[in-house]
């Protein structure tokens, strides 16, 4: 569909649209498109802008991302929909991986999303979690819990757009700074991560990358401040405190 760009809505439709033209590849899971809603509605009720509070999250990502041997950005169909290019654009700031890590796993969508990539293996991005995920996370049942070697298996820090709680969990538990892309404050996801950015993944990957670039030119001690303090239960009850404040006092005419 064309979506004209003087449409109120046009950023949203746009990604509807995104989302819809991957299901027809094959690279969206059925259930993508559930969750894409799911995620519309909570960006309704944080004012569909990056708040304050995300920023500061951003702001810490983007230090640990920095600071980390070795940084893994892992991405599922939705976001490969969404904004693949903002992925790999932000991955060659890193060290270049992204890994492939599915839900609902089957060959066929791994094939799909590996011919997503096809230009930009070439590029310098090093794409992770298809061809070589013989290992395994411990606790998560065969197919969820495949992961590289090189990749998310030894990672230091993990971002994770629109992760699965039980697999969050499980890679905290494993020792790994993760930090979660995802609008639901309440989810499992988001209350497990080490990290949690209440934001729109379209919205927050350019700034997480921006920030990158900024701080590669800082030093260890400066970005250690940057993160030293960061709580993220705190983060969550000022997001849920935003959302409580916005229903009590929206401008509804
Ligand atoms: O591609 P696969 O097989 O890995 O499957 C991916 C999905 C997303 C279908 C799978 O991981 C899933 O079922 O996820 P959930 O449990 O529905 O969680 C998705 C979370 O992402 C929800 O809490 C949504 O609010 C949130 N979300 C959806 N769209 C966005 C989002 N968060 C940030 N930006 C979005 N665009």
């Amino acid at each position: 569909m064309m979506v004209p760009e003087s449409h109120p809505r046009y950023k949203s439709l746009l990604n509807r649209d995104r989302i819809v033209e991957a299901f027809e590849s094959g690279v969206l899971a059925k259930g993508g498109m559930i969750a894409h809603g799911r995620g519309e509605t909570f960006d309704y009720l944080i004012g569909e802008s990056t708040t304050d509070a995300a920023l500061n999250s951003i702001k810490v990502s983007a230090a640990l991302l920095v600071l980390a041997e070795n940084p893994v950005i892992s991405v599922n169909g939705n976001s490969v929909a969404l904004a693949k290019d903002e992925f790999v654009e932000l991955a060659k700031e890193l060290n270049g991986k992204i890994e492939v890590n599915l839900f609902y796993r089957t060959t066929e969508r791994e094939e799909k999303i590996k011919d997503v990539f096809e230009s930009d293996i070439n590029g310098g991005i090093v794409l992770l979690g298809i061809d070589n995920a013989d290992k395994q996370i411990p606790g998560i049942d065969h197919l969820r819990g495949k992961v590289s070697e090189s990749g998310i298996y030894t990672s230091d820090v993990v971002l994770v757009p629109l992760e699965d709680g039980d697999r969050a969990e499980a890679l905290v538990k494993m020792g790994k700074t993760v930090i979660a892309i995802d609008l639901n404050p309440l989810s499992r996801t988001a209350r497990k991560s080490t990290i949690s950015i209440i934001d729109e993944l379209t919205r927050c990957i350019p700034l997480i990358t921006e920030y990158v670039r900024e701080y590669k030119k800082m030093d260890r001690a400066e970005l250690l401040k940057i993160v030293e303090n960061y709580d993220n239960e705190e983060n969550l009850r000022n997001i849920l405190n935003l959302i409580s404040k916005r229903l009590t006092s929206v401008d509804l005419i």
